[in-house]
């Protein structure tokens, strides 16, 4: 009852190639599920160079920018849209820091990378950001939590 009071935000999370080629997509997709998040995108994708650069657009001016395209269109991404109170904040905690050795123990980038150019997963720095991130993804199938609840203990 308290949590439905509060916002609903969105964000978009992406398992990074690496994640990928590792076998990490259950793992960190098992992070936000027993955290207790509802997901409602998934797909497998190819990012092309004017995809990635336009995602990472903010960073363009960076020495490391066009090691950071070539790394995300190496290999295909986990793109995913995740929803729930206060879920872009808490998605960046379970995730951590930018660089996997700065990043604590118990999350994503903590447990599972050493390279801050190999570090495993994305995840929306604000709600208007996942938004417009979601809306580039452009699933085929969305879940619409709404309409498909048939299945799911509400807490
Ligand atoms: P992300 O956008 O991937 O969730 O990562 P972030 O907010 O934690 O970090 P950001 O500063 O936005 O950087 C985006 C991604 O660029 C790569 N990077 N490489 N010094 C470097 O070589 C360097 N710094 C950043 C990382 O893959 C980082 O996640």
């Amino acid at each position: 009852l308290i949590a439905s009071l509060e916002q609903v935000d969105q964000t978009y999370i992406m398992v990074k190639p690496d994640g990928v080629q590792r076998g990490l997509v259950g793992e960190i997709i098992s992070r936000f599920e027993k955290k207790g998040f509802k997901l409602t995108g998934l797909k497998l994708f190819q990012c092309s160079k004017e995809l990635a650069e336009e995602h990472y657009k903010d960073l363009k001016q960076k020495s490391f920018f066009p090691k950071l395209i070539d790394y995300i269109t190496s290999g295909p991404v986990v793109c995913m849209a995740w929803e729930g109170v206060g879920v872009v904040a808490s998605a960046r905690k379970l995730i951590g820091a930018t660089d996997p050795l700065q990043a604590e123990p118990g999350t994503i980038r903590g447990d599972l990378a050493v390279q801050t150019g190999r570090n495993v997963v994305h995840g929306s720095d604000s709600p208007e950001n996942g938004k417009r991130e979601i809306g580039k993804a452009s699933y085929a199938i969305q879940f619409n939590p709404n309409t498909c609840n048939k299945h799911r203990c509400e807490l």
